[in-house]
């Protein structure tokens, strides 16, 4: 069958925290590729050769909440470097820099995160959601963590199936036998997962088919924080 979508926009969101401490984003990644260049990738030895017409959007946010220790640790990213910097908090404009990007790429468009199910979607959907806002209901997300997992599970050569082995950086390892580059850094886990994706990308397109949801079926991570009104 072949693909219903025309772009995929691989998206990695970095934020204060986990689901449990309702984290608001830190950095946001959306890097759009054509179907096209994912059917046909150039590949040698030790990687795949990212396609050379790619759209990105990379953008810092102030989260005006604490980062914990731990997201701090990982992604590098702390209150005092994003408010030295002045980065605005996540506001219409950012919506709107979301939207028209989306916009722009040949449609349909598909959303890819890694764990977006449990992870970016419903965040990205409740910082939206805050701001009054949402995506069209018609966009598709898929999640290649589910896909990937999926993937092996077919496989019957992977029969040493085991929970935690389908992380970015443990299929990173896997296809390409050394350590993927900035980890943690949403542009770093996005341009990753695109190269996982691409070493794969013949089996995981026919197999998306059946996995993609619509942003209407994606729950908000919380909802929204109530307002004080003076
Ligand atoms: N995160 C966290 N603690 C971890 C892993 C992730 O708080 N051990 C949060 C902060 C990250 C966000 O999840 O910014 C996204 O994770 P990732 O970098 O894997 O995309
Ligand atoms: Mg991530
Ligand atoms: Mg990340």
């Amino acid at each position: 069958m072949s693909s219903p979508v025309k772009s995929f926009v691989f998206l990695d969101l970095e934020a204060t925290g986990l689901n449990y401490n309702l984290p608001k984003i830190t950095e946001l990644c959306l890097v759009a590729v054509h179907v096209s260049s994912l059917e046909n990738p150039e590949t040698d030895q030790s990687e795949v050769q990212l396609p050379r017409v790619l759209d990105k959007l990379c953008l810092c946010v102030d989260p005006k909440k604490p980062i914990t220790k731990e997201a701090c640790n990982i992604t590098g990213l702390s209150n005092e470097k994003l408010a030295n910097c002045e980065k605005p908090c996540f506001n219409l404009n950012l919506v709107q820099l979301v939207k028209e990007f989306l916009n722009r790429q040949a449609q349909p468009v598909c959303l890819v995160a890694h764990n977006g199910l449990f992870y970016d979607f419903p965040l990205l959907k409740a910082e939206f959601q805050q701001q009054n806002e949402e995506l069209p209901g018609s966009l598709l997300c898929l999640d290649s963590l589910k896909a990937f997992r999926q993937l092996s599970q077919q496989d019957r050569r992977h029969q040493e199936f085991t929970k935690g082995s389908h992380t970015l950086t443990e299929l990173y390892r896997r296809s390409f036998g050394k350590e993927p580059i900035d980890s943690h850094y949403a542009e770093g886990d996005v341009l990753t997962l695109i190269k996982v994706f691409m070493y794969k990308a013949s089996e995981l397109l026919e197999m998306a088919n059946s996995l993609y949801k619509r942003w209407s079926e994606i729950n908000p991570m919380y909802g929204k924080t109530f307002q004080v009104s003076e």
